[in-house]
């Protein structure tokens, strides 16, 4: 589906990819000075896939994510303070510091949430879209999930009941060939996750992760379906992590080569590639394009000062919003 983007909309789609990669960039760091305790998972070289996806939705449609999650509510429209306060565990992060890298949720861009139990986001999203459903509203739900998850007996259960209520949701596979150190060639004997829609009676479609136009115009075909009521469709975007399978996890497990990264990251890059489109399709000057890079340095920058300086979350709260109250 051919989609006719404006010239703010274009820089809109830089803008939240590169807010994506410097956002990553600052939580590395912060993570190797030992700021961010746990675990960290970065998404450099998916930052085409999140953003062409999330751009297709309405800042009221639903979105889950999973444990590689910083840029999918990045992707969706959120403020950097309250995502990088939740990662340094402040009392002003999205989950009020409780949460942390693997649990995001910011309900004021319709983003769900995210969890570390892989696949469990995929019903999470049957179940938005059913209520979405219920309660007559034309909202959307769309899931991110790896190509290990598509593995897990909650793909197919999710994605079944989704289709069979023909329910408003988008499920997004974002295979990056890996699942740890587990190359997708060893968990499934399909050439593509996306050919196993026809088991659901489902459309499923393959596109190339790392060209943002080509997701957003895929995942936009996909919502005006799920809108008008035809319910679900899978969607498979090819595409490849940069950086280890969380940070200081898995270097030493040598299950890829280092040409094989550098053959993504210098010539499939989506950032570069979308920038050189920007540049001889779309005609931008390279200084429009300096100064959304300058400005979102700066918003990084902010959102990093911003955490550090507020409160960690008094222990006496340590309950406070973990549990739901009870409902007689
Ligand atoms: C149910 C479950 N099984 C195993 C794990 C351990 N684990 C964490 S991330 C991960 C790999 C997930 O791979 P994929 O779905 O491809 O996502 P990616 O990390 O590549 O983005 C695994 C096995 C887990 N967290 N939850
Ligand atoms: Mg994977």
């Amino acid at each position: 589906m051919k989609v006719n983007l404006s010239k703010d909309e274009l820089a809109e789609m830089m803008r939240r990819m590169i807010r994506i990669r410097y956002f990553e960039d600052a939580a590395v760091e912060l993570h190797k000075n030992g700021e961010i305790r746990g675990s960290l998972h970065t998404s450099h070289g998916q930052e085409g896939e999140i953003v062409g996806a999330c751009m297709a939705l309405r800042l009221d449609d639903y979105m889950v994510g999973n444990h590689r999650s910083h840029g999918h509510p990045i992707g969706k429209g959120a403020k950097l303070r309250g995502l990088m306060a939740e990662l340094l565990a402040r009392e002003t992060g999205v989950c009020r510091g409780k949460g942390g890298s693997m649990h995001l949720a910011d309900f004021s861009v319709g983003s769900l949430g995210e969890t570390s139990i892989v696949g469990s986001g995929i019903p999470v999203a049957a179940g938005a879209a059913l209520g979405a459903k219920m309660q007559g509203l034309d909202r959307v739900s769309l899931c991110f999930f790896g190509d290990g998850a598509a593995q897990e007996g909650a793909f197919h259960e999710g994605i079944n009941f989704a289709a069979i209520w023909q329910l408003p949701a988008i499920f997004l596979c974002e295979n990056n060939g890996y699942a740890v150190s587990t190359p997708i060639s060893k968990t499934a004997l399909v050439e593509n996750i996306a050919d196993r829609a026809a088991g659901y009676g489902i459309p499923g479609v393959v596109v190339d992760g790392q060209d943002v136009i080509a997701v957003h115009e895929a995942v936009s075909a996909a919502v005006q379906r799920a809108r008008a009521g035809e319910g679900p469709t899978l969607i498979e975007a090819k595409t490849y992590r940069y950086l280890d399978h969380a940070a200081n996890m898995g270097r030493d497990l040598k299950y890829r080569t280092d040409e094989e990264i550098e053959s993504w990251r210098s010539s499939k890059d989506p950032i570069a590639r979308f920038q050189a489109r920007m540049l001889q399709d779309f005609k931008f000057e390279a200084s429009e394009i300096e100064a959304i890079d300058a400005a979102v340095k700066e918003d990084v920058a902010d959102s990093v000062t911003f955490a550090k300086d507020s409160p960690f979350p008094d222990p006496a709260e340590a309950w406070t919003d973990v549990y739901a109250p009870i409902v007689a």
